[in-house]
């Protein structure tokens, strides 16, 4: 095992990478920029190493700096944790090519995931179900482009191979809007990622997305830890998370669950990944690949009891999964509630300094926050402030559980969406389960004020 890992991130995540590290007695290395100096997790790390001001182009993704970082305090591995450099393959090589360990996937499987059109091939190829649509990247020729929309079926979605995560996108409804849409896509592509090439999907009207979560050590099989509902979104950024998904037929879901562990085998997968599917109809269809840990990792650690972070750093040493595919059983039901500072009704951030923080806290209730009382909320990064993640015998249980913890949450001196949460929690559509992607944003604009 490694005896010293540099965490390239900050905030919740850093604090839940840094916990794993000492419950395995692994030495932690916070990098950190100027405004997160005075984080507790900063100076609860074994060394702490600053990188550069708040701008994240000038600290959290600044290579040199934090390969250096990793050369002068003697660390073994770089865990990149989500956001930031995480699925970024030319710092994964950058970072094998210095010596070091980088915790996740080989630079080439980021590389592939990372280009939707290879990730889509290389999908389908190990037989994992995609949406129907173009067999590659578009070409330019406008017949073949409308003949290929013609046999896919209209609505179309055109994506940028080196978008994702709702970037770079375009529905298209009559063969009118087609060629003039594929052109724009292109050029902002282009423009935004360096590549200009796009691929078209049908699009579904009105799917959920539901993902599955595997784990792969190097010549072994890979092992998949159930699914997570994330289907509560709004602009792209999921808001409730939870696992199993309500309502979707256990064998289907078995089913999809081992075309990803071979899908694993089939690329050489190592690591925490995430595939992503859209569920419509009774089907799953493939759309993108994750290939770091996720946000909403906590909801399958509790359906699972698997520490996720734990056996990525376990992997990344070389070592096996701790346990097979017949020992992972899902048990009850688990439900994150991503807690932002932001304005409840406009959505912009709300940075400033927290002047009191009560957590909830009782049996199966989880808090995976670094904030504390006169922490001050920086407004250079994200508004995720922390997560509130409870476990339940069952959903109904779970959403009781949760909405019981909402209530005992205090954050004051900032504004946040535990409202929000609070008012989703006792929703009748919600409670009844199985709201799809859109179900949010038209409960956001239905409602008073
Ligand atoms: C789609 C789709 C409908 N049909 N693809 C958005 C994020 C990116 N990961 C893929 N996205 C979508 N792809 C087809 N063929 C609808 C979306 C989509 C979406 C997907 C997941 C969660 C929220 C979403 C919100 C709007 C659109």
């Amino acid at each position: 095992m490694f005896k010293k890992i540099l965490i390239a991130n900050r905030g919740e995540i850093a604090l839940r990478i840094q916990r794993a590290c000492r419950e395995m007695g692994v030495q932690a290395v916070m990098v950190y920029s100027e405004a997160d100096r005075d984080a507790k997790y900063v100076k609860l790390a074994d060394e702490a190493v600053c990188i550069g001001p708040a701008a994240s182009a000038q600290s959290y993704l600044n290579m040199p700096a934090i390969i250096s970082a990793a050369e002068v305090t003697d660390a073994e591995a770089i865990h990149p944790g989500y956001g930031f450099l995480s699925e970024n393959a030319d710092f994964a090589e950058r970072v094998e090519k210095s010596g070091f360990q980088f915790i996740g996937p080989t630079p080439e499987s980021i590389r592939i995931m990372g280009d939707k059109v290879s990730a889509k091939q290389a999908m389908i190829k190990a037989g994992v179900p995609c949406v129907p649509g173009s067999e590659g990247a578009l070409p330019d020729d406008p017949v073949i482009i409308k003949r290929t929309a013609k046999a896919v079926g209209y609505p179309v979605i055109i994506k940028a191979a080196g978008g994702g995560g709702g970037r770079g996108m375009r529905v298209v409804h009559t063969e009118a809007a087609l060629i003039h849409a594929v052109q724009t896509t292109k050029a902002e592509a282009g423009a935004a990622f360096g590549n200009p090439e796009v691929y078209m999907e049908k699009f579904l009207q009105n799917p959920r997305h539901v993902e599955i979560q595997v784990l792969a050590a190097q010549y072994q099989p890979a092992v998949w830890l159930g699914e997570r509902d994330c289907s509560m979104q709004r602009r792209h950024q999921k808001v409730i998370e939870e696992a199993p998904a309500p309502g979707i037929p256990r064998k289907l879901i078995e089913k999809i669950g081992e075309r990803c562990v071979a899908a694993c085998k089939k690329i050489g997968y190592r690591g925490a990944g995430t595939f992503e599917f859209l569920y419509e109809n009774g089907e799953f269809y493939f759309i993108e690949m994750n290939t770091r840990v996720q946000v909403e990792h906590p909801v399958t650690e509790l359906v699972t009891g698997v520490d996720i972070v734990k056996t990525q750093i376990l992997v990344a040493a070389g070592e096996k999964l701790p346990f097979t595919q017949r020992q992972i059983e899902i048990k009850g039901h688990a439900i994150e509630c991503r807690i932002n500072a932001e304005d409840p009704y406009k959505f912009t951030p709300s940075p400033g300094r927290i002047t009191a923080w009560h957590a909830p806290g009782g049996p199966g209730v989880r808090v995976d926050s670094h904030i504390y009382a006169n922490y001050f909320v920086p407004p250079n990064y994200d508004s995720m402030i922390g997560k509130i993640i409870v476990h339940a015998d069952t959903r109904e249980q779970a959403l009781a559980r949760m909405s019981s913890a909402l209530s005992e949450t205090a954050v004051e001196g900032i504004t946040t969406n535990i409202a929000l949460h609070r008012e989703l929690m006792v929703d009748a559509k919600f409670m009844g389960g199985g709201t799809n992607i859109h179900y949010l944003e038209d409960w956001l604009s239905k409602r008073d004020r």
